[in-house]
């Protein structure tokens, strides 16, 4: 089937009305090379003279994958230096739309900011028993299995192109808790990465792999998995060889070791660089990268011990391996020092570490943010994240090589389980390629592609622009996190981890609530930031609003700098952040005879879970925090 009927039947952000300003004109495409034959095959026929658009190989220092444009005499010119170039530029001018064959303008220069911009799937092959077919997935099965076989790939070819129309050229197709069948994706069940590869290799994506550490023993029937074994090495160059000699491509490992349960080096007596570099060694022949997992801490922890700080884990581990990676060995850092919550700091491991390749990881898939059955826009949030200025020198975009984020994609015919959910995998492509771009503008982007020129723009915008902050409003205050349901991780249970070994404490007393991180009575962990932040978040006076719980144990009358109390902020905000919730649901109601009447169908149903599930977490917080504290609502609503 062409590419233009699966985008109609699977659409998204590239249905075949966005690409009608371009096939609608005279395009003449010059070059070689498969991803120049891609941008043929978009275009539909070209010309030779005459055209409008003109695409064309040159030499203009842009690098791999950058393009300039510009348009005089009526003619559009993207030039680019290599294939992938002119294919971000092709997209670049669908984007555009009308607009790119309008009026005049000089070169413009766009190379991007990352050099890989990758998405993991959290996909299994087999459904497991708890987590499902896709671990944290909310949208259905995986694209690429189905009942323990590899699915027919057509729906991954539209992918690949919406992957690429946003600027994504790596993948990891398969979840980092790496169990018995997925495993052997690396040696005997190597043919199915090879048949994804070759679908994504049209539009300039690389597959990569996650793998077990403990894969020599496995799958190679070794003693032992040791890093410094000269048996496990070789065991892993030779595997690697076999994998490049399928896919010369492939782009290379992602582990997760020593964490949650996935076996790593620790068992071995050895260090997390020992780990990573043996993996590295062996892709380092043919190009390859290992992405290893800075997420590593106490899964086991005793909640009495109040000197255990998971927070602290992966500065502890790896700040001190600084300058023992291979430069192939790039270090995957969640974007906080927990886990996806909603409201973290940055991770301070991202400063530390100015001898390793640091990957800065996201999460698209909304684990912690409602499931993708709550509208939460996360542009605002990653476009915060990325310019927080973490060093005197340089924000986290300046200081990670790489963005990667964990894909929120299924086989459910939205793609994204919440229509809306859409926008956010197409903003965190936008913001790997460019995280200065503003995040109401990308929204922009999104809804004139997906949805169209003609919706109500000003409804979306203002059910989605400060969703995010809405979410938080409803849910955990004060970036105090978790307070979710064990297990599933959605809707309130404040002390459903309260009392485990997560590491995930509120410390909710009669007195007060959050967790005292400082130097002078805490766990220490903000002395792992650099100036000024190791001191304005050790400091009650100076820490931001959003953080306080992060970092102190503060009482419930304790002044915020918005001159509430934090009692008082919490009763506020979750009255305030449910009756949002409604009036999400109300905006929608605009765009009513806009969209097409399953996509509406599938909001409405969101919406409405939305508002009963905030008005839950309302309460329960609410009701929580008033029996804990005693303390009374100033505005005397109704608390139970
Ligand atoms: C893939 C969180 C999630 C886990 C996930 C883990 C990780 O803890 O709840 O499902 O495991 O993060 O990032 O490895």
């Amino acid at each position: 089937m062409s590419i233009d009927k699966l985008a109609a039947a699977h659409s998204a952000w590239l249905p075949p009305r966005a690409l009608q300003a371009i096939k609608a004109r005279r395009v003449a495409v010059h070059g070689a090379g498969r991803l120049v034959e891609t941008v043929r095959e978009e275009v539909g026929t070209t010309v030779t003279e005459d055209a409008e658009l003109i695409l064309r190989l040159s030499s203009e220092r842009l690098g791999d994958e950058g393009f300039a444009l510009y348009r005089r005499d009526g003619v559009t010119v993207v030039l680019a230096d290599a294939p992938a170039g002119l294919l971000y530029g092709f997209f670049h001018v669908v984007r555009l739309g009308e607009a790119a064959f309008a009026g005049e303008w000089p070169v413009e220069r766009h190379v991007p900011a990352m050099r890989r911009r990758m998405l993991d799937h959290w996909d299994n092959i087999d459904v497991h028993p708890v987590m499902g077919q896709v671990e944290r997935g909310y949208s259905g099965g995986s694209i690429f299995w189905r009942d323990g076989v590899p699915r027919d790939l057509d729906r991954v070819r539209v992918y690949a192109r919406l992957l690429a129309a946003t600027g994504i050229n790596a993948v990891a197709i398969n979840n980092v808790n790496v169990h018995a069948t997925e495993a052997r994706l690396l040696t005997d069940r190597l043919g199915e990465v090879v048949a994804v590869a070759e679908v994504f290799r049209p539009y300039g994506i690389r597959v990569h792999l996650s793998v077990s550490f403990a894969a020599p023993v496995m799958l190679g029937g070794l003693p032992t998995a040791d890093p410094l074994d000269e048996g496990v090495r070789g065991w892993w160059a030779q595997t690697t060889q076999r994998v490049y000699a399928a896919i010369p491509d492939f782009g290379g490992y992602v582990v997760k070791a020593d964490s949650e349960g996935q076996p790593g080096p620790f068992g071995y007596g050895r260090s997390h660089a020992d780990g990573a570099n043996v993996l590295a060694d062996a892709l380092a022949p043919f190009g390859g990268v290992v992405h290893w997992r800075a997420f590593v801490y106490n899964h086991r922890q005793d909640w009495r011990d109040r000197s255990t700080d998971r927070a602290r884990a992966a500065y502890d581990h790896f700040a001190p391996l600084d300058g023992k990676f291979r430069d192939n060995a790039i270090l995957q850092v969640k974007h906080g020092p927990i886990d996806f919550q909603t409201r973290e700091p940055v991770s301070p491991v991202i400063a530390a570490m100015p001898a390793t390749s640091v990957a800065v990881e996201l999460q698209v898939t909304q684990e912690y943010t409602g499931q993708q059955r709550h509208a939460v826009y996360l542009g605002p949030m990653w476009s915060e994240i990325l310019g927080f200025r973490l060093t005197s020198e340089a924000d986290v975009a300046g200081l990670a090589r790489e963005l990667v984020a964990v894909s929120n994609v299924g086989d459910d015919p939205f793609w994204t389980g919440h229509p809306l959910a859409q926008a956010n995998l197409y903003a965190f492509g936008r913001l790997a390629w460019d995280p200065t771009l503003d995040p109401l503008s990308i929204l922009d982007e999104w809804v004139d592609l997906a949805l169209g020129p003609d919706v109500d723009r000003a409804a979306l915008h203002a059910i989605l622009d400060d969703s995010w902050r809405t979410y938080e409003s409803y849910t955990a205050p004060l970036g105090v996190g978790f307070m979710v349901r064990p297990g599933h991780h959605y809707g309130p249970d404040v002390d459903g981890y309260e009392y485990t070994p997560w590491g995930t404490y509120h410390f909710a007393d009669r007195e007060g609530v959050g967790v005292d991180r400082t130097r002078a009575t805490g766990t220490g962990f903000t002395g792992q930031y650099p100036q000024p932040w190791s001191d304005v978040y050790e400091s009650l006076e100076r820490c931001p609003d959003e953080l306080l719980l992060f970092f102190h144990h503060v009482p419930y009358e304790h002044v915020l700098h918005s001159g509430s109390t934090v009692i008082q902020h919490i009763y506020d905000t979750h009255f305030a952040g449910a009756e949002r919730a409604v009036e999400m649901r109300r905006l929608w109601e605009r765009l009513a005879g806009q969209v097409d009447p399953e996509l509406d169908a599938r909001v409405r149903e969101r919406l409405d879970e939305q508002v009963r599930s905030a008005a839950e977490w309302r309460d329960q917080i609410n009701t929580y925090f008033h029996r804990k504290s005693g303390e009374p609502d100033a505005k005397g609503r109704q608390i139970y």
